[in-house]
């Protein structure tokens, strides 16, 4: 078998140079950004920056963590970090429809939604999916790795919304739901899943950088990424400063940057949740990736970030572009047309399911090819 080595994405490499004075710089953001928030309790500064899909904007009964055991939901707000890009905007609309779709059903703990928008400005899809527009790192400062944004994003919304879930779900715009999603955390543990290529034991050296032998053994690291995970709002908010200080010093370390490449803030996040001293839950079924997985099994999320290449046999062809394909990277500059051919015979159910979810999606969203 092929093994993927990293968890692609679209876009250049890192970049050089120093970073040393944008990092002085960060950390007088970040102080501003106390102040201003500090101010802002003061003057009851509830954003104008939000848009509310009437659809999600129902009350929301939000239950206490005592209740836990009680049989009472325990709500997790769904979190999805993106950007402006077309190739941002598709993804994003397909993985809210799904979120609308699994909702309401039975067995789903999901709450409310945001997509946090880490472009600075709002776009074409404010009244589509609820968001609240972030500011991007200040320009330089993320050295063409758009993704060290996500820590700053969730810096600045945990700390200027008021959210009413105890417990976020932090997604990604490739993620499509295909189960109602139900609370996997349990008491103090968030829940995560592993990635097999995140292997903190593999690279104690770096991560001793990082992560002092005081703190306990590496292996207090756990081999995940931020998302998917669910965790308690008070948790992550502890988390974020941290995981955003650890991304940037680690991108600021060239034998670290030049070891974890796009992975970097994957690390980081485990990382910053090791330091402290949070564990995840490690859960396989969280998520399929095809084509590797073949099976939905009864996990909850396909999670599209590998292309799907087959020959007419319906033969994997990964690698070599194939007869058959779905590789979101072919939608770049826009959204996937709608109606995509479905596989040859012989192809996984996985990607079969994936197809045809995304062809529901794009059939139901109004307006689909409207250039969004
Ligand atoms: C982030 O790093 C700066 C500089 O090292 C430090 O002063 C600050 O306390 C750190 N913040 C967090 C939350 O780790
Ligand atoms: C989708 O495309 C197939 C051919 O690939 C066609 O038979 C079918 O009618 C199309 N469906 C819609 C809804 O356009
Ligand atoms: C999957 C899961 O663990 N869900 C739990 C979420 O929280 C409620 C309340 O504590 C539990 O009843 C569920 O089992």
């Amino acid at each position: 078998m092929v093994i993927p080595r990293y968890k692609s994405m679209a876009g250049g490499g890192g970049g050089g140079g120093k970073l040393s004075p944008f990092f002085l710089l960060l950390i007088a953001i970040i102080s501003c950004f106390a102040t201003y928030n500090v101010l802002s309790s003061f003057l009851q500064s509830d954003t104008t920056k939000v848009s509310l899909d009437p659809s999600t904007s129902d009350p929301v009964v939000s239950m206490p963590g005592q209740f836990k055991g009680s049989g009472q939901k325990r709500l997790f707000h769904v979190a999805l970090t993106a950007t402006d890009a077309p190739y941002s905007k598709w993804q994003c609309r397909i993985m809210h429809y799904w979120y609308r779709q699994m909702r309401d059903k039975e067995g789903s703990e999901m709450g409310g939604f945001t997509r946090v928008l880490h472009s600075g400005k709002p776009d074409n899809l404010m009244d589509e999916i609820p968001t609240f527009v972030v500011d991007p790192l200040p320009a330089g400062m993320d050295r063409g790795y758009i993704v060290l944004n996500r820590p700053w994003a969730f810096v600045q919304w945990l700390q200027n919304v008021k959210i009413e879930e105890d417990y976020i779900l932090m997604a990604e715009p490739d993620h499509v739901y295909i189960r109602p999603l139900p609370n996997l955390s349990r008491g103090d543990n968030p829940a995560a899943f592993p990635f097999f290529y995140i292997t903190p034991a593999q690279h104690e050296k770096l991560i001793r950088k990082f992560y002092p032998e005081e703190k306990g053994p590496v292996s207090n690291i756990d081999p995940i990424g931020n998302s998917p995970v669910i965790i308690k709002k008070s948790m992550l908010e502890k988390i974020a400063p941290t995981w955003m200080n650890v991304s940037i010093k680690m991108k600021e370390d060239e034998e670290t940057d030049k070891a974890f490449g796009w992975v970097l803030e994957m690390y980081a996040y485990a990382v910053a949740s090791a330091l402290h001293g949070v564990q995840h839950i490690l859960r396989k079924d969280f998520m399929i990736q095809p084509p590797w997985d073949l099976k939905l099994g009864n996990s909850y999320i396909i999670h599209f970030t590998y292309g799907c290449d087959y020959n007419m046999k319906g033969e994997l062809t990964y690698g070599k572009i194939g007869e058959w394909r779905f590789d979101k990277r072919s939608y770049l500059s826009g959204p996937p047309p709608r109606n995509l051919t479905l596989p040859p015979p012989g192809v996984p159910e996985s990607v079969v399911t994936l197809v045809k979810m995304v062809n529901e999606a794009s059939a139901n969203i109004p307006g689909w090819d409207d250039g969004r």
